[in-house]
């Protein structure tokens, strides 16, 4: 079985649903690592997962999500955990107000496959809504309207976000590896 490390209950929630829902099971590894800073998803992704390569037995992933808004240079990017912290959603609407209202969520997924290291990521456009809406969901889900959609994130169900998130879309490229590497 393979393992998922993340301290972020509401991501092992998501993909383990999706994952299930493709008849794969994966453990739980609640383990909280430093994250290392840097400007690229990819790379950060990747240098977690060397990191912790010596702490966890097996197969493994983990997966560093950024939300980056357009009017703000990219703000806050793979800062996002930071500033959901520190200045919040509310925060985050105060920064974007009177301004255009563009953002995307990145997931990258970096999977430890025997001595590999294989990425599958996931982007989403969308836009900041004006008001905090919705309950469901973590983070930023409250503020975050996918395009195309009239609903933010956290007025969805886990299955609607899954469908077409950031998240959704990169475990599935994962899931499909996984399928054709008969690994699950
Ligand atoms: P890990 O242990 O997996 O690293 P984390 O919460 O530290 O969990 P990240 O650094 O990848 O994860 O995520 C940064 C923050 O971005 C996270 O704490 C949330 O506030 C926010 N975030 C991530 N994914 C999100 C999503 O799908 N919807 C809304 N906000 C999200």
């Amino acid at each position: 079985m393979i393992t998922f490390v993340t301290s972020n209950e509401g991501k092992f929630m998501e993909i383990s649903h999706e994952m299930r829902q493709h008849g794969i099971e994966i453990r739980w590894e609640k383990v909280e690592y430093d994250e290392i800073q840097g400007n690229d998803t990819h790379e950060i992704s990747l240098r977690s997962c060397n990191d912790i390569m010596g702490k966890v037995t097996g197969d493994f992933f983990l997966e560093d999500t950024g939300l980056y808004c357009t009017p703000l240079n990219g703000f806050p990017g793979p800062y996002a955990k930071y500033a959901q912290h520190t200045i919040g959603n509310r925060g985050l609407l105060r920064l974007l107000e009177g301004s255009e209202r563009s953002a995307y969520f990145l997931t990258v997924i970096s999977l430890r496959h025997g001595n590999r290291v294989l990425q599958f990521d996931g982007k989403v456009n969308g836009t900041i809504s004006e008001n905090e809406k919705g309950s469901n969901g973590f983070g930023f889900d409250p503020v975050f309207i996918p395009e195309g959609q009239d609903r933010t994130l956290a007025e969805m169900n886990l299955q609607e976000k899954n469908a077409f998130s950031h998240r959704g879309i990169a475990v599935r490229k994962l899931i499909r590896y996984l399928q054709e590497s008969n690994l699950k």
